[in-house]
């Protein structure tokens, strides 16, 4: 499955901190019912193991919901599982590893922080690039900004999909409008949130209008 940039209107980031007892496949298929349009595996507190176990069950939501599935950092267990592919920080040599391990048909995927990064990923063979953060968040603690002006001027200077986060939220997304994104990704706006089908599809909605 290579990228379709529609694929990008509404990014959901996995994280198992607000799991309160239920498991993350099952936050997963709420999610992927809700209409989330692609999914990102990313558990800074697991081991190899554990993620490898993760992986595989949400693969086999992704597959039955035709969504595509990427792993964070993790190329092996992307390389393992068959995901679509791998997210991965600002490193050239990270991205040109990722695409010798996983092959012309994987989606590699790259965070920048500001438009020398985002060209940069595009030169290494990004498939698309993620910018943020957007708006201030704590659930990534070392995060770079970037203002609504370098989001636009990273969009417009790219050629691949551009999917904006960090502290994205419902009340907060509309101010994205006019920047150039294909789409926003997020952890807590949905994860954290008691009610994450309706979350997530009340996300969607504004995510359509967000991106033009
Ligand atoms: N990268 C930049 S900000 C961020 C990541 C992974 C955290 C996004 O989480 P949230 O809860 O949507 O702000
Ligand atoms: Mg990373």
């Amino acid at each position: 499955m290579k990228l379709d940039k529609s694929s990008m209107l509404l990014y959901a980031v996995t994280d198992r901190a607000w799991l309160n007892g239920r498991t993350l496949a099952e936050d997963v298929e709420e999610v992927l019912k809700a209409g989330a349009t692609f999914i990102q595996l990313r558990e800074k507190n697991s081991t190899y193991e554990e993620t490898l176990e993760l992986a595989k069950e949400i693969k086999a939501l992704t597959d039955k919901f035709n969504v595509p599935f990427v792993i964070d950092d993790n190329v092996e267990i992307a390389k393992a599982i068959d995901a679509d592919g791998v997210h991965i920080g600002q490193s050239d040599t990270e991205a040109e590893r990722a695409r010798q391990i996983l092959g012309e048909d994987k989606i590699v995927g790259v965070s920048a922080g500001n438009l020398k990064e985002a060209l940069e990923a595009e030169k290494n063979g990004a498939d698309y690039i993620g910018i943020g953060a957007m708006f201030p968040t704590d659930t990534k603690k070392d995060h770079t900004n970037i203002t609504f002006e370098q989001a636009k001027e990273i969009c417009e200077a790219v050629n691949i999909p551009v999917v904006a986060i960090g502290g994205i939220n419902k009340d907060n997304i509309l101010k994205l409008k006019g920047t150039g994104i294909d789409g926003v990704a997020v952890i807590s706006a949905i994860f954290a949130q008691n009610d994450r089908f309706n979350a997530t599809r009340e996300l969607l909605e504004l995510s359509k209008e967000v991106v033009q």
